[in-house]
């Protein structure tokens, strides 16, 4: 039989880490990042720094390889429009709430994650873990600094994130604090402050970002 921790092993020369699984017709397991574990081992091959989306690439190429060795089935979250709804499969599968602004918040992690592929098995995975009985860290947040840190307001806590806005700002002060040291309202999380993601990758998100959001 496959075993949760046996792929979570694989996955460690990648920097990246098993996210939780349920079972739902197939058995579903997310594969994801925890800070910039990732960043350390992504782009090491020349070759792999293929333009628009160097980090998909290198994704879809490690992550294909590694399905085929398991006996895997591989989503991606980033085959699109009609994206696989990677958030919803998060919520099964792991201890990660919606934070105000948007992204899931991981009680220890904070907003400092994100979800790289889903492999899907016919047969049962032993050992997937049951999903911590904890609370969402936004619950005792009582001064929500998230909400107020973003210098053009892209959020608010019921409206839709205004990316355009952000996109808009972003492109005025190439050499502003957001472009040097990352999303700002992410950056006043108190929750998982040791998992940010060091600059340089950071600056690739947003920039990624900046350059491809739809128009
Ligand atoms: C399209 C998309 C975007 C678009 C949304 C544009 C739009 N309104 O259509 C844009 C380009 C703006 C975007 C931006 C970002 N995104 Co995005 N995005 C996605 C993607 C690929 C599909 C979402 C979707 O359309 N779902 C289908 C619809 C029907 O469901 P929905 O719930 O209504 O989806 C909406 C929200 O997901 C929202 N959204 C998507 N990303 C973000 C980010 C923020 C900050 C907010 C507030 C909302 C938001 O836009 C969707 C459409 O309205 C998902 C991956 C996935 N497959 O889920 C990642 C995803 C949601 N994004 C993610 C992230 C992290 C970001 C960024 C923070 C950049 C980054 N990679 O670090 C940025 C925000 C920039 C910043 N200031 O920091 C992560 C969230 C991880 C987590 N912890 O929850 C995901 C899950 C990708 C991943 N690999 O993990 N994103
Ligand atoms: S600042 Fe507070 S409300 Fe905002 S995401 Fe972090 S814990 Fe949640
Ligand atoms: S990157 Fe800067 S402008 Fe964009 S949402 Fe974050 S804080 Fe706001």
């Amino acid at each position: 039989m496959v075993s949760y921790l046996d792929i979570d092993k694989e996955l460690e020369p990648y920097g990246l880490c098993l996210r939780g699984g349920f079972v739902e017709n197939s058995t579903y397991l997310l594969v994801g990042n925890v800070g910039s574990k990732m960043w350390k081992q992504f782009g090491r091959e020349h070759e792999d720094w293929i333009e628009p989306n160097p980090m998909d690439n290198w994704t879809r190429k490690s992550m294909d390889a590694l399905a085929q060795k398991i006996g895997a089935t591989v989503i991606y979250p980033f085959d699109g429009p009609n994206y696989a709804p990677f958030q919803f499969w998060a919520e099964k599968a792991d201890c990660v709430f919606p934070s105000p602004i948007g992204p899931l918040i991981h009680p220890k992690y904070g907003l400092w994650h994100a979800y790289r592929a889903v492999f899907l098995f016919d047969q049962a995975v032993e050992d997937v873990p049951d999903i911590p009985d904890e609370a969402s860290p936004c619950e005792r947040c009582f001064t929500k600094p998230c909400l107020s840190s973003c210098p053009v307001e892209a959020f608010s806590q019921d409206k839709p994130f205004k990316f355009q806005k952000c996109i808009d700002f972003l492109n005025k002060n190439l050499e502003g604090s957001c472009m040097k040291y990352g999303c700002l309202a992410r950056q006043a999380c108190p929750v998982g402050k040791q998992y940010a993601y060091e600059r340089e990758h950071a600056f690739f998100h947003l920039e990624r970002f900046r350059r491809l959001a739809p128009k």
